[in-house]
């Protein structure tokens, strides 16, 4: 079997190139990637030699054409990925989430290629704290931010052309993931990032709201079962039963690395910022089998601190330009 995987220099992508090629010989991987500021091609480095690396754009049909036409299987990674960017800029989002995803969508077509659409549980839009519901795949598309509705418009494209077009599909919506490899915007690498430079750790609002972690592994386990067993034209959500509040994972950050648990300040909200999101993986466990290894969070974490401590390499080149964006926000 052959593989394209987009966005496969980003933080999940990235991950899910290497569990392949560690798990599964038989999967030859090409991966488009246009290498935005999220994108990095050293995190294919323990790859090396082993994966077909394309440098270009899922917006711009030609190349996607060309490299579709030789797969069996498309795995869609790539997109703009964070919340407060997609507040200060939405173009980008449109462009990559939605035009991105018809021009793959309009190639698998053509060349009826199996496609998997990657994307997350925020098109649900977000939870009361004290709701004993979570999101199942009945659950109304309600998103909030430019972000999330690019990501629900793009799933809507793909459930369109499944059922106008016959397209063979299938969807996951996941929740939040963390692991190594992550960009240093992101929560828990940002966190981890600012204590190991003696920098405060910096909690949007009240610090309650919730946030249902899931180590990328897991996520990237359940995408190959639903890719081998799953029913085409379904969605399957991801999820690992890891609600925390983004207090409790800050001071659990701060403690794994000796720091007082209270060592961190308060700062303006994130417009708009969801409360909380849980996600119901019943559907996905039952019907497919699949169970998280990483069912252990604070474990999890404990391991992704040491990565970002063994790593500054890899990190220490995004960091400034990070934190000059989130200083112009106030957060
Ligand atoms: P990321 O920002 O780390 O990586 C995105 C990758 O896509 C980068 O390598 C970037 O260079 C590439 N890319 C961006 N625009 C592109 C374009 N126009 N053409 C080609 N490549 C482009 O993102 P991530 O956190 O790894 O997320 C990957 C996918 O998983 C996204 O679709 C995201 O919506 C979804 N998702 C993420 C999470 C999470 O917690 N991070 C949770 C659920 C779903
Ligand atoms: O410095 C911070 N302080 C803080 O309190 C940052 C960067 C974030 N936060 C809060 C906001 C959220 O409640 O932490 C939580 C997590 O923030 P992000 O890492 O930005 O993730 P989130 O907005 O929840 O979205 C993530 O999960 C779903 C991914 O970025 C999305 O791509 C995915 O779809």
């Amino acid at each position: 079997m052959h593989v394209l995987v987009t966005g496969g220099a980003g933080f999940i992508g990235s991950n899910f190139v290497h569990q392949t090629v560690r798990e599964r010989p038989d999967v030859r991987v090409t991966v488009l990637d246009a290498l935005t500021y999220a994108g990095d091609e050293r995190s294919l480095e323990p790859v090396e030699g082993k994966v077909v690396f394309a440098k270009g754009d899922v917006a711009d049909p030609d190349i996607v054409d060309s490299l579709v036409k030789d797969v069996d299987l498309v795995v869609h990674f790539a997109a703009e990925s964070h919340n407060d960017n997609s507040l200060h800029d939405p173009w980008p989002f449109l462009r990559t989430n939605i035009i991105g995803t018809y021009q793959l969508l309009e190639a698998v077509r053509r060349h009826d290629v199996r496609y998997h659409h990657i994307s997350t549980d925020e098109v649900y839009g977000d939870l009361e704290l004290d709701d004993p519901a979570k999101f199942t795949p009945e659950t109304p598309y309600n998103p909030s931010s430019p972000y999330s509705s690019t990501k629900a418009s793009s799933d809507l494209l793909v459930r369109a052309w499944a059922r106008s077009f016959g397209v063979r599909a299938t969807i996951s919506n996941c929740s939040n993931n963390y692991g190594p490899y992550q960009h240093v915007e992101k929560f828990i690498p940002r966190q981890i990032t600012n204590v190991i430079d003696g920098v405060r750790p910096k909690l949007y609002g009240s610090g309650e709201n919730v946030r249902d972690w899931i180590h990328v592994e897991d996520h990237n386990s359940a995408v190959w079962a639903i890719v081998e067993r799953g029913r085409l034209g379904e969605t399957y959500l991801i999820g690992a039963d890891g609600e925390e509040s983004n207090k409790t994972v800050v001071e659990d950050i701060l403690e794994i690395m000796g720091r007082p648990r209270d060592a961190y300040d308060l700062v303006s909200d994130r417009p708009g910022h969801d409360m909380r999101y849980a996600i119901d993986s019943t559907k996905l466990r039952e019907e497919l089998g699949w169970v998280p290894r990483y069912e252990n969070f604070r474990t999890g974490l404990e391991a992704t601190v040491a990565w970002y401590q063994a790593n500054e390499a890899w990190w220490r080149p995004q960091k400034d330009a990070t934190e000059a964006k989130y200083a112009q926000l106030g957060r």
